[in-house]
């Protein structure tokens, strides 16, 4: 099951063919990949939230042993402090990493929470692992606890080993992450990462959400299908989020609490805070290069796409075998761009794609076939190899179209 919630109305503004498409219905025949008269066409998966229900590592959760926090509640104008306690062995008042990405009801909040920190510089990281490439659209976070004053979005496409950034956001991106502030996006740089601020004075204190677009004000993106940058850009395994600085402590909002549930020690206010998220999106589409109208599951539970026109692999990002006749490639809006066939005349199961042949085609076809049974030869096995003669009352494509002599 997917689930949107109010990030539903912030992807339906995002532009380019990518995002147009992005919740179209596909209609026709049973198999999206192929129209009503059996020709191949693009398919893609469902538009998905796909860190639904799905683990989040976090490096800090509150409540082991049970500690006490603070908060402030706006009614009306008028702020009210709160206390409570967290406890982990309690469901009652636990905030587990689990509360990240469950059912997201906005009457009812269920929210992770980290430990209670004294040092504004103390990292706090989640990190999502879709353990599958995705075509990823938006990265949004729900806050409980007032929206941190400076973070970042990371994302990394070789299953955690390297991560690159995808945003920031922070009141200085200069000095915190080395990133200015009004950065335009042309076409040279719309694989970075950009900084964003602005928006640290009006955020509230709670429920605050950031909702990051991939592709939003990146050139390409009216052209998504013909962009190879913007196409990896999107792409990720995995999103990690790390909170650098909390909520600037302003007079009204200073979040104060004791530890162990034992507050004002000696008569003197501890200020502490804490990061606490309501849910963690991840929108976008389980990625199939055009070639795959849904994943599944495998046997050990791994994603896989449901490979069509001809082609192969965990992205269907290659040809499967025997299928070398021209090089693989991405489906297009306009062109499937299956894998197709060798011609070997039914004599020979391998084949292997060469360059030369293919371009020396025209770019029509490239495939050599291997070891021509039946006593054929030839990069089709469309004659008879030596020693051998053709026998015309058989057609080419026949077991005995070559005899001996
Ligand atoms: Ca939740």
């Amino acid at each position: 099951m997917m689930q949107f919630g109010p990030v539903l109305l912030f992807t339906c503004i995002l532009r380019g063919s990518y995002a147009l498409n992005a919740f179209a219905p596909q209609h026709g025949s049973s198999d999206p990949c192929y129209d009503e008269g059996g020709q191949p066409k693009r398919c893609i998966p469902d538009f998905v939230n796909a860190g639904f229900a799905r683990e989040v590592q976090v490096s800090s959760t509150c409540g082991r042993p049970p500690n006490r926090y603070c908060f402030f509640n706006e009614k009306m104008g008028v702020k009210t402090k709160m206390c409570q306690i967290c406890d982990a062995s309690d469901p009652r008042s636990a905030h587990p990493a689990t509360y990240l990405t469950d059912l997201n009801n906005a009457h009812n909040l269920s929210c992770w929470q980290s430990e209670e920190f004294h040092n504004p510089l103390q990292n706090v990281t989640l990190t999502l692992s879709l353990n599958k490439k995705f075509e990823i659209t938006y990265v949004s976070l729900q806050f409980c606890s007032p929206r941190p004053e400076s973070m970042g979005i990371f994302k990394s496409m070789d299953y955690g080993k390297n991560w690159v950034p995808f945003q920031y956001y922070s009141s200085q991106c200069r000095k915190m992450y080395n990133k200015p502030n009004k950065a335009i996006i042309s076409k040279q740089n719309e694989q970075e990462a950009l900084c964003t601020d602005g928006y640290t004075d009006l955020y509230p204190l709670t429920g605050g959400l950031i909702a990051f677009s991939t592709l939003d004000g990146r050139p390409s993106a009216q052209d998504f299908d013909n962009s190879p940058v913007l196409q990896d850009w999107v792409t990720a395994t995995d999103i990690r989020v790390v909170f650098s600085r909390p909520h600037p402590q302003r007079d009204q909002d200073r979040h104060y609490s004791g530890r162990d549930g034992k507050e004002e020690e000696g008569g003197v206010m501890r200020e502490s805070y804490h990061y606490a998220v309501a849910d963690l999106q991840v929108g976008g589409r389980c990625k199939c290069n055009g070639h795959a109208s849904r994943c599944v599951k495998d046997k050990e539970e791994n994603l896989n796409c449901d490979c069509k026109h001809n082609t192969a692999g965990p992205e269907c990002d290659k040809c499967k075998p025997f299928h070398y006749d021209r090089p693989w490639q991405r489906a297009t809006a306009r062109e499937a761009n299956e894998c197709l066939a060798c011609n070997c005349n039914l004599h020979a199961r391998r084949c292997r794609f060469n360059m030369e042949l293919y371009k020396l085609s025209g770019r029509k076809s490239g495939g050599v076939c291997l070891n021509c049974r039946h006593n054929t030869a030839g990069r089709h096995c469309h004659y008879c190899k030596e020693g051998f003669y053709r026998d015309l009352t058989k057609v080419i494509t026949h077991r005995k179209a070559c005899r001996g002599m």
